[in-house]
């Protein structure tokens, strides 16, 4: 039994062939790896979830800096929230969102950070949402204000999925971690060619502080 666990399902690797566009020999090669670090199937925290995407190389862009890692297991955990209660990452999980991370559209990619942030999953972001992902403080206080003042484009009084991306979309200095990978390419070779004092710049927000806040 204990060698059977760790061979992945035939259901779940034809689900994942089909939404990964990997090979099931690269699925299942993965598979054992991941296995190899996580003996009983899980990720449990977000630093184990750091060093699984540091293995695969599957660090997604926006979040090459350590302190990000809170926010990114929210994206992960996301997904099974759902059907798990003790806030772990499985496999199946684990490929599905670092590929949409990495190839997902933009709309996807938007979409699975809306989801991360309405943590009562009724399709709109409130401050209670943001209360739960942010430190208690006076200082997240005036964030969540900000911030859903900001996202709400029309001003109805809550933030949609929609109001969201239009927000996104209207804000060029974040796009960067929502664009396709076909996209993405094409800025790579444009930025490689730009200076490293980019991040000096007033329009670079750091991934890992106060994600989507814009200066006026
Ligand atoms: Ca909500
Ligand atoms: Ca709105």
């Amino acid at each position: 039994m204990g060698a059977n666990k760790t061979k992945i399902n035939k259901t779940v690797l034809r689900d994942l062939v089909m939404r990964t566009n990997r090979s099931s020999e690269e699925i299942k090669a993965m598979n054992a790896i991941f296995r190899r670090h996580f003996p009983n199937g899980k990720i449990e925290s977000p630093q184990d979830l750091w060093r699984c995407l540091q293995k695969f190389s599957l660090v997604p862009i926006g979040y090459n800096d350590p302190t990000a890692v809170e926010r990114l297991y929210r994206l992960f955990d996301v997904q099974n929230r759902d059907q798990r209660t003790d806030g772990s990452i499985d496999f199946f999980h684990f490929m599905i969102v670092s590929h949409i991370l990495e190839r997902g559209t933009a709309h996807q990619k938007i979409s699975l950070y809306f989801e991360s942030l309405d943590v009562n999953r009724d399709r709109i972001i409130t401050r209670e949402d943001l209360q739960e992902c942010l430190p208690p403080t006076v200082e997240s206080q005036q964030l969540i204000q900000q911030l859903l003042k900001q996202w709400d484009m029309n001003k109805d009084g809550v933030v949609s999925l929609d109001d969201f991306e239009r927000f996104i979309n209207t804000n060029p200095s974040l796009s960067p971690m929502f664009v396709s990978e076909r996209e993405r390419l094409r800025m790579n070779s444009v930025s490689a060619e730009q200076p490293t004092d980019i991040q000096q710049s007033e329009h670079y927000i750091p991934a890992n502080r106060n994600p989507f806040v814009t200066s006026k």
